[in-house]
């Protein structure tokens, strides 16, 4: 089975079993586990901030900073293709109380004017507008990696309006290694970052938040009251440390990968632009074939590819550690004699 649903999929390397079964722990809600606060600090030193904390995973990461930089009632600016809005369950209203205010994010990128326009005027019937979310790389627009230009403008204009800045940076990795920028000045105009170690980073389990000291404290209690107080996680936490030691260089492999399946099929014929996909996701339309993108998924399936349908005429394909250049060339070959 060549699994190009999503970089999720990573099973554990042996380093990262050896390391579970020999690591320190200790009871982390009590603050004693010496592995989670080596990875905490890891992580906040490698993305330029003053703390970090270990969740459970990317969702939880992002609630918890939502629940950290808002109060209830009050509003958030983000995309309407976003994964906080899309595939968070609406946590953003129903955990937090928030109303969301969505533009178009549809290239990865929020237009700067449009921001401006959306933070709420005082006035006696508005909600508070108190943080703006923005992610990287960009998942539905196709893994985009937003560089740092536009992220210290887009902070900028947040800050200036008194809001805080959230980065969804679930696969800001794939970014820093795409754009061959620094991870720390990438996410340095941003207050808080959440970023996964369980997707091409290939640990089990795992993600940060990291931000200043102060805000992680509070995030510290709100992961608590969302039961995400965790015990001798030490166990967990160790792959997440070979995960950032070891595995954001081999990024670019993946990276390759999904470039050779955009070009591969763009070169039988298949409308695609290979140079809109410039880390490991890849989507294709599939309103140019006779089958819609679920009946795609299956006949693929049929073939030992699985990949995911989003949505009626969307499908996405996602590279890494586990998928082989020789994979992407089956996986153009049954393309070619199978489906076209
Ligand atoms: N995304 C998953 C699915 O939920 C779609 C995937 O396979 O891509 N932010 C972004 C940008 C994400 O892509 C994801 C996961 C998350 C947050 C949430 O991470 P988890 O799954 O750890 O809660």
């Amino acid at each position: 089975m060549i699994d190009l649903r999503s970089d999720t999929v990573t099973k554990p390397t042996d380093e990262m079993r050896e390391a579970m079964k020999g690591a320190t722990v200790g009871d982390d809600v009590l603050g004693e586990d010496p592995t989670v606060k080596e990875l905490e600090e890891l992580a906040a030193k490698k993305m330029g901030k003053e703390s970090g904390l270990f969740v459970t995973s990317g969702t939880q990461g992002n609630i918890t900073s939502l629940l950290t930089h808002t109060q209830p009632g009050e509003e958030i600016i983000f995309g309407r293709d976003c994964h906080i809005y899309r595939y968070e369950v609406g946590g953003y209203a129903s955990l937090a109380g928030l109303s969301g205010r969505t533009l178009d994010d549809s290239e990865g990128y929020l237009d700067l004017s449009e921001i401006e326009e959306a933070v709420r005027e005082e006035n006696i019937h508005h909600p508070e507008t108190s943080l703006l979310c923005i992610e990287n790389t960009h998942n539905v627009a196709g893994g985009v990696p937003v560089d740092f230009d536009y992220t210290n403008k887009v902070s900028d204009i947040a800050h200036k309006k008194g809001l805080n800045v959230h980065l969804d940076g679930a696969r800001v990795f794939n970014a820093s290694v795409a754009l061959d920028e620094d991870i720390a000045k990438l996410v340095e105009p941003v207050d808080s970052v959440m970023f996964c170690l369980s997707k091409g980073l290939s640990a089990p389990v795992g993600s940060m938040l990291v931000g200043s000291e102060e805000f992680i404290e509070r995030a510290r209690k709100n992961r608590k009251r969302l039961g995400g107080g965790m015990r001798q996680v030490g166990v967990i936490a160790a792959p997440g440390i070979i995960s950032l030691k070891e595995m954001v260089h081999r990024l670019k492999k993946d990276h390759d990968n999904a470039r050779r399946l955009a070009e591969g099929l763009k070169d039988m014929g298949v409308d695609i632009d290979p140079n809109k996909y410039k880390t490991n996701i890849v989507m294709l339309d599939t309103s140019q074939f006779e089958m819609k993108a679920e009946g795609l998924r299956v006949k693929l399936e049929e073939k030992n590819i699985r990949t995911l349908a989003l949505g009626k005429d969307l499908m996405r394909f996602v590279t890494h550690r586990e998928v082989s250049r020789e994979d992407i060339d089956k996986v153009l070959n049954i393309f070619e004699e199978e489906i076209l």
